[in-house]
């Protein structure tokens, strides 16, 4: 069954880049991809995922105020009940940290995986098949993607 992943960029972010290519590369992949665009609030992304029953939703952020634009993100998401994966990635911090912090500030935030500006789209891909239990088509199964965000 096709998996539907809601797609966007939180806060007053601005950086389109990223989540195009990352919609392009979970379409390609078999992904019903809704991608919201940039500047999204944390209601949008609530919204979309509760009106399309999403199995996961993909935070960017590129400018550095990821940490306060997911301030309360996920108890938005337990006060509507919803069931859903959450991913964040890009530039998550202000300057050049330690990305291990970075990961463990998100992950206390309530992201179930926190990915780096390095991240090549075959690696959310990877990890949303694991983590959402789907194969990836014959084709690929030789090439083997590790996820360690
Ligand atoms: C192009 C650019 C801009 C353009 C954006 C144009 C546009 N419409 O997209 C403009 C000029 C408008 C801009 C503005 C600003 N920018 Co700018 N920008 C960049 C730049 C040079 C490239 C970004 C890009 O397109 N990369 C290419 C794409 C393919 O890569 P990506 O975005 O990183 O996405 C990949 C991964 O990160 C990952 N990924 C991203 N999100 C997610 C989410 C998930 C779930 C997953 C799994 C993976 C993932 O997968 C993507 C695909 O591989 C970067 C520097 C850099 N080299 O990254 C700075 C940069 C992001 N910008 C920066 C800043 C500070 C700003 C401004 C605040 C500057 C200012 N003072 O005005 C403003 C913010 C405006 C706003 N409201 O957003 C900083 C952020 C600093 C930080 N985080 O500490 C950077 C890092 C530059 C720097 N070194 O200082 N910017």
């Amino acid at each position: 069954m096709t998996k539907t992943v809601i797609l966007g960029v939180i806060g007053s972010d601005a950086h389109v880049v990223g989540i195009t290519i990352l919609e392009q590369a979970l379409s390609a992949a078999g992904f019903d991809v809704k991608n919201l665009g940039v500047q999204t609030s944390q209601e949008e992304f609530v919204e979309a995922a509760s009106a399309h029953d999403a199995e996961a939703v993909l935070v960017s952020s590129l400018y550095g105020h990821a940490e306060q634009d997911c301030q309360g993100f996920h108890e938005r998401i337990l006060e509507v009940d919803l069931d859903v994966l959450t991913y964040i990635g890009g530039n998550l911090a202000v300057g050049q940290d330690d990305f291990e912090e970075t990961r463990a500030k998100f992950r206390k935030l309530g992201f179930d995986r926190v990915f780096d500006s390095e991240t090549d789209p075959e690696d959310a891909i990877a990890a949303l098949r694991a983590d959402l239990d789907v194969r990836p088509p014959e084709e690929e199964r030789d090439e083997r993607h590790t996820v360690s965000a």
